[in-house]
């Protein structure tokens, strides 16, 4: 769980300033501010459809800035809106929705600012429209969650470049082109096919000029010279190395790389240095932790925690997430949900377990988190980076008997046993269904979920809750299917959630 960067950070919109908004009815959208692009609209036909919307209690900004949400544009030349939009400085442009006249005049007529679909977006990437072709509208979604994505990803050549053109911009911090490729790379992988030649992204959402640059290159010469570039950099190297540690983040690596040290060697013989107990048992199972279990060792550690958990609570609930959950053949950890259905019991539950795996010898690490959920503490508007239920991160002994076909060891290892990391999270009964959506993954397709109740749904979910701004209230859940069937999306099976 440590290994990256967890979430996406809240995106950064600086507050407007209030006189540019004239607020001539109550505003009603907070979260929806629009700017209706002048060129082609026109001064006069601009000035009465800001107030038509603003006396509907829709905010609209009269300067083009971060704060906007929805560009709407009369201007049906995707090509020089495009021109003319990059050349506005807009860090966060890749978040807007660039908008037709359509998706206004449907908002107004319904009063409300209704669902932007692929019929309304006004993408980049569509070809020059020449006389006698038409444009074929996009089938696929920008978000994941809309999208079925299995394991078997089609485009791992694209992605593969993506994910270390996403981990520099990380080390970097830069949260734009990061979260574009994170976005371009997730499209590719629910593709059923590999993509051959870039023609065939021309109706795909979320590829801008950049990451068809990349793509145009890989089908070229079958390697990007800029990722190439980045694998070569020491910066690069050291950051990816450093965070590979259990316990290490990006900020600590930094540090350590700003001090001048370069390799494992360099930290543990520097006395300056002192290694919290993390990331002790990080250098201590380094070779173990640092190689992929897989599903037949997650399936054994199953066995393992069932028994933990049961011993002492015969009616609690087990159930296996993360990447394992969706199909995944192997993963960097395995991670489960445990709870009872006494409400309140569950962290006890949780204790207890974590006791008996002790006693059994098999706890090699154990960080332990208690709950501090708090239901009238919610919703929070923020997404935060760790839910507020009891859990823990430990890493525990596997021996190869209890592997069927044998444990996923280094060459020449002839221990029997090894060392993985678990995670267990115990969220109460009531909490279950959101914590199972949550915990289950990708964070891609969660963050998609969330992008989507927030813009589309007027909705606040997280892994506690999914709370409605518009009925004011939250909506009870005991499945997934009830989740998906509230935010009016098809429901996506875990496998189909690889995004
Ligand atoms: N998650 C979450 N909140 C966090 C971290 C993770 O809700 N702060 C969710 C998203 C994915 C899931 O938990 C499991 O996380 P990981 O184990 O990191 O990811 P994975 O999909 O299981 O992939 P891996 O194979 O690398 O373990
Ligand atoms: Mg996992």
């Amino acid at each position: 769980m440590f290994h990256a960067p967890i979430v996406p950070r809240a995106r950064k919109r600086s507050r407007p300033a209030e006189a540019s908004v004239t607020r001539r009815a109550e505003v009603k959208f907070e979260d929806v501010r629009l700017y209706l692009v002048e060129r082609k609209m026109g001064s006069s036909r601009r000035s009465f459809l800001t107030e038509l919307a603003r006396s509907k209690g829709f905010i609209v900004e009269d300067v083009l800035s971060e704060a906007v949400t929805h560009v709407v544009s009369e201007d049906c030349q995707a090509s020089s809106l495009w021109t003319w939009l990059k050349t506005c400085g807009l860090k966060d442009l890749p978040m807007m929705h660039v908008l037709d006249i359509r998706w206004f005049t449907d908002s107004m007529r319904e009063g409300r600012p209704v669902a932007v679909e692929t019929r309304h977006l006004i993408q980049d990437t569509l070809p020059t429209v020449t006389e006698g072709t038409t444009p074929t509208v996009s089938t696929v979604s920008q978000y994941a969650c809309q999208r079925r994505t299995t394991p078997e990803n089609n485009n791992k050549i694209f992605t593969d470049a993506f994910e270390v053109l996403v981990e520099n911009y990380e080390f970097n911090e830069i949260e734009g082109p990061c979260l574009a490729f994170k976005r371009a790379a997730s499209v590719l992988k629910s593709l059923p096919s590999a993509v051959q030649c870039l023609g065939a992204t021309k109706d795909l959402p979320c590829l801008g000029e950049h990451t068809k640059a990349i793509m145009e290159e890989i089908i070229q010469c079958g390697r990007s010279f800029a990722v190439e570039k980045i694998l070569s950099d020491e910066r690069y190297q050291t950051l990816k190395l450093f965070t590979s540690v259990f316990g290490v983040g990006p900020k600590t690596a930094e540090k350590w790389y700003r001090r001048g040290l370069r390799s494992f060697s360099h930290i543990l013989a520097d006395p300056s240095i002192r290694l919290n107990r993390m990331q002790q048992s990080g250098f201590l199972h380094y070779g173990d932790i640092s190689r992929a279990v897989s599903k037949a060792e997650a399936h054994a550690l199953g066995n393992i925690i069932d028994e933990a958990v049961h011993a002492i609570t015969p009616d609690a609930i087990l159930a296996l997430t993360g990447g394992f959950r969706r199909g995944k053949e192997f993963g960097h950890d395995v991670d489960f949900i445990v709870t009872t259905p006494v409400l309140g019991k569950e962290e006890q539950l949780l204790t207890n377990s974590i006791e008996r795996l002790k006693q059994q010898g098999l706890l090699l690490y154990c960080e332990y988190q208690a709950s501090i959920f708090d239901m009238s503490k919610l919703p929070t508007h923020r997404f935060e980076a760790m839910d507020h239920f009891a859990k823990c991160f430990l890493i525990l002994r596997l021996e190869g008997s209890q592997v069927e076909g044998g444990l996923n060891s280094a060459a020449g290892d002839s221990r029997g046993w090894r060392a993985v990391r678990v995670d267990l999270v115990s969220p109460p009964m009531d909490r279950y269904a959101y914590a199972l959506l949550g915990w289950t993954g990708s964070r891609q397709f969660e963050r998609d979920l969330r992008r989507f109740a927030q813009k589309e749904r007027r909705m606040l979910l997280d892994n506690h809750a999914l709370y409605d701004k518009t009925k004011k209230e939250f909506l009870a859940a005991t499945t997934e299917k009830d989740i998906f069937a509230h935010l009016g999306l098809e429901y996506i099976e875990p496998w189909q959630r690889n995004a």
